[in-house]
């Protein structure tokens, strides 16, 4: 017998690479965990009939030969399954898109980053040529949107993107698809975000806005997750965090969301027994000390250095620059020879102004490019300094609408970095 089986808390991406591999192994027996996320109970109850799944129990777990995971690469998160741990001749295949590593010992897999593991059981369903319902579409681009939060999390790649115009054109509905992704925010979660939000501060880690709340809760509270992506949006910052302090049992739950692709919340997740992608990420601990776990989340980011890029690498060095009584006709002449677009106005090692092409406007008459260009340039400075993110130096630019920042440590101009270095970094075209 052969049955396949996804993880527990099973979400649309995990219920969707279920029935998807039962179009690849139409011998498998879909299994799902008893506890899967509240959207696909409400999925279910319409559609249950339609896919013949089953629960652990009802399984005879003594006939099984081969087993088929989905969407997870870890024993701990299959719904009693340990039975199978140790089964001789057992053979295991393995469809996941999770980055951690796989410890169920597969025979076959395929693993990769990709936004969704439906898009990998996609790719086997193309090859084969198997149609598909609308209905089966449908589930199929719930699972892909909501784990590529519709294609716009980092994590998603071209491929999921492919995927999702088959989808379309195999009649998924996007009505359909927007009623059953609509997230579930009802009282209880409203109550949680409120009580977050009186004691909601927030702090500065390696140049991250960041808001790490603790929040005691009591019962069974669904879509957490969603509270904390609200709480994030309503703080405006890059990092957020909510420990959830169970009132019975002392369980905390934890539940990051990043809005910054330096900050990797899946890494960090998985350092504390949890998991994720990089923009979401979960963990549950047994009976710990919130204030404890709160500076142990505030180490892990620290130590968080993926991609740390900082404006001292990116700015450009020596400067160009000019003293305050050159005159217009000069510094014309300069940025021309250039080829910039400004230049910093430095006297005495001191920073004193900007002046950018801009500026020229101002000059009116032709007599007045004899005129020193302190009479000319902006004095309104705008700078920063080497250990910031390039994701602030965007945030500044845009902020005061100017095109470069000059680099300041201890009073002095130690660099400059323009509009062009920062999108050099945001397209990933860095100079090795
Ligand atoms: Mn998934």
């Amino acid at each position: 017998m052969q049955i396949v089986t996804t993880h527990r808390s099973t979400d649309f991406d995990g219920l969707a690479s279920l029935v998807a591999a039962t179009l690849l192994y139409p011998e498998a027996v879909p299994v799902l965990p008893k506890a899967h996320n509240p959207n696909i109970k409400a999925f279910l109850s319409i559609h249950k009939d339609l896919f013949n799944l089953r629960r652990t129990e009802d399984v005879d777990m003594d006939a099984v030969e081969r087993l088929i995971v989905v969407d997870t690469n870890q024993w701990e998160r299959l719904d009693r399954m340990d039975d199978l741990k140790e089964r001789a001749g057992l053979e295991i295949l393995v469809w996941d898109h999770h980055e951690s590593k796989c410890n169920l010992s597969p025979a076959w897999a395929c693993q990769e980053p990709v936004g969704a593991t439906i898009t990998l059981l996609l790719r086997g369903i193309r090859q084969k040529g198997i149609e598909l319902s609308p209905i089966q579409a449908t589930l199929f681009l719930c699972g892909l949107y909501e784990d590529t939060g519709s294609l716009m999390f980092p994590s998603t790649t071209s491929e999921d993107a492919r995927a999702a115009a088959f989808l379309l054109e195999s009649g998924a509905d996007l009505g359909i698809l927007r009623t059953l992704l609509q997230p579930a925010y009802g009282q209880k979660q409203k109550e949680v975000l409120f009580e977050m939000l009186k004691t909601a501060d927030r702090s500065m880690i390696n140049n991250w806005k960041t808001s790490i709340n603790t929040t005691r809760i009591s019962g069974h509270v669904n879509n957490l997750s969603l509270v904390v992506h609200m709480y994030r949006d309503i703080l405006n910052v890059d990092v957020a965090f909510g420990i959830f302090v169970h009132e019975e049992n002392g369980k905390c739950i934890v539940i990051g969301r990043s809005g910054t692709p330096d900050v990797n919340i899946g890494s960090v997740m998985r350092s504390m027994g949890g998991g994720g992608h990089p923009g979401a990420g979960s963990a549950m601990l047994k009976a710990v000390n919130p204030e404890a776990l709160k500076e142990w989340i505030a180490e892990l980011l620290k130590g968080n250095q993926e991609s740390s890029i900082q404006i001292f690498d990116l700015m450009s060095y020596p400067v160009s620059s000019i003293a305050s009584d050159t005159p217009m006709s000069e510094v014309s002449r300069l940025l021309e020879d250039k080829g910039c677009t400004g230049l910093p106005v430095i006297d005495d090692g001191r920073l004193v102004g900007v002046i950018s092409r801009r500026d020229f406007r101002k000059v009116k008459k032709k007599n007045q490019l004899k005129s020193p260009v302190k009479a000319f340039m902006s004095t309104n400075l705008v700078t920063i300094t080497p250990d910031k993110s390039p994701m602030h130096a965007a945030r500044l630019m845009v902020k005061h609408d100017v095109g470069r920042l000059p680099v300041i440590e201890n009073d002095r101009v130690i660099g400059i970095i323009s509009r062009t270095d920062a999108m050099r970094f945001f397209y990933d075209t860095l100079p090795e």
